[in-house]
């Protein structure tokens, strides 16, 4: 019996001091964390300030306040970052708020990017 072959298994000690746990074998290659993605708003010429700040709190769960600062944010600078999500869920949520302006014939839009 070859100890470091062990799936970390505790054993019995036994006379001939061995080790009372078998450590797994060490992975040779280390699991990845999934990247982030902003959900970016940018400006236009059309669509109304108060629409943007309603489709900020409805889609992204913001405060009248920090919808405002979003949205004056985007105007002045040409685009903000609202948000960070897995990437999925940034999908989901910038297609729903940019439908949300296309609905009432805005060009409202929102996009993702991934983190660094
Ligand atoms: N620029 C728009 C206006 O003056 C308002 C606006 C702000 C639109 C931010 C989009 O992401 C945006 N009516």
């Amino acid at each position: 019996m070859d100890f470091r072959e062990g799936l970390g298994v505790p054993v019995m000690s036994n006379a001939a001091n061995t080790p009372d746990t078998i450590l797994a074998p060490k992975p040779v290659l280390k699991t990845a964390r999934p990247r982030l993605y902003k959900v970016i708003l940018l400006n236009d010429d059309y669509t109304p300030r108060d629409f943007v700040v309603r489709v900020l709190k409805g889609e992204f769960g913001m405060t009248e306040a920090q919808a405002y600062r979003v949205m004056m944010t985007a105007h002045k600078r040409g685009a903000c970052v609202v948000a960070v999500f897995a990437r999925d869920i940034a999908e989901t949520k910038a297609t729903r708020a940019t439908e949300a302006g296309r609905a009432k014939g805005y060009p409202l839009m929102f996009t993702t990017e991934p983190e660094e």
